[in-house]
């Protein structure tokens, strides 16, 4: 027979058990109350708000106010897909995109963020959409002579131009470019305009926006540098809110889905996107460091 004694501490311990188990499972089932609950809050408003960066061919703001670019039309897509037919952007410094997300300015950032570990730190990623290597913009005969950030850190008087907080800043302040010669660079026309002027040596971005910022400037005088030896290539993806797990997951399996019927192709390569390269690299390979 168990003693009174006995009895209370095994209640009072199945109680704080079962206590336990239930704020967890309460927990866990409000997380997923509250991702679901995006969702129908997305479907039920007919937006979802997203973060661009105004970076043609990933991301642009068309003359006429629409927007466009690979990544905000995968989003479009895989969002009308999940019952959410509008998207809704702002245009955001790369630094900004984070600290934007996580205060609930936006619900995804779809501007060809890059997968890299320091990021999903402080985000969540879908699976990769967009990949590409590294370049720099130059003055025709490039005549620093710059072709990689290991020369870029060891000149002297070389100033480079990249985004701000963008993965083109970081490269040369770790290759060693003292901070007052890594000028934050608005925005891509901004950028061409500098290097015309010679307020930078060298522009750095991603091929294709570089490929395409010169097409469009025209100008003999520059030249790209292309590929960047000691750099790898990136893959970006959407990035969401840490508590929006059960919606990325949504956005996930939509875009699975798309990738294997051919459609994520069709959005993407008219853009000079090669979609095989997303489709080869995964989310926890690039989260680990595995470029
Ligand atoms: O995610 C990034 O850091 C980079 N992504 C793009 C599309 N352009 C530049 C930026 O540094």
């Amino acid at each position: 027979m168990m003693s009174i004694f006995k009895f209370r501490r095994a209640m009072l311990k199945g109680a704080a058990f079962s206590l336990i188990a239930g704020t967890l499972a309460g927990g866990l089932a409000i997380s997923n109350v509250q991702a679901e609950d995006t969702l129908s809050e997305l479907k039920e408003q007919g937006f979802v708000r997203i973060s661009i960066a105004n970076e043609p061919p990933w991301t642009q703001v068309n003359s006429d106010g629409t927007v466009s670019g690979a990544a905000p039309e995968v989003a479009r897509a895989v969002m009308k897909k999940l019952g959410v037919n509008e998207v809704l952007a702002t245009v955001s410094e790369y630094g900004a995109m984070i600290p934007g997300l996580q205060a609930g300015r936006f619900t995804m950032v779809t501007a060809g963020l890059f997968i890299k570990p320091e990021r999903c730190a402080a985000v969540i990623f879908s699976q990769p959409d967009l990949c590409d290597g590294e370049s720099f913009a130059v003055k025709k005969g490039n005549p620093l002579g710059i072709t990689n950030y290991t020369e870029l850190g060891a000149h002297k008087t070389v100033k480079v131009g990249a985004p701000g907080g963008g993965t083109e800043e970081r490269l040369a302040l770790e290759a060693g470019v003292p901070r007052d010669r890594v000028i934050v660079v608005p925005d891509a026309q901004s950028g061409v305009k500098m290097l015309q002027d010679g307020r930078i040596d060298v522009y750095a971005l991603p091929f294709l926006s570089i490929s395409d910022l010169l097409k469009k400037a025209n100008d003999p005088n520059l030249e790209i540098v292309a590929p960047i030896k000691g750099t790898p290539i990136y893959c970006a993806g959407a990035a969401f809110s840490k508590k929006d797990v059960a919606l990325r997951d949504a956005y996930d399996k939509v875009l699975a889905d798309m990738k294997k019927s051919g459609e994520f192709d069709k959005i993407v390569e008219p853009f000079g996107f090669n979609a095989e390269l997303a489709k080869l690299q995964t989310r926890e390979n690039l989260c680990a460091g595995k470029q």
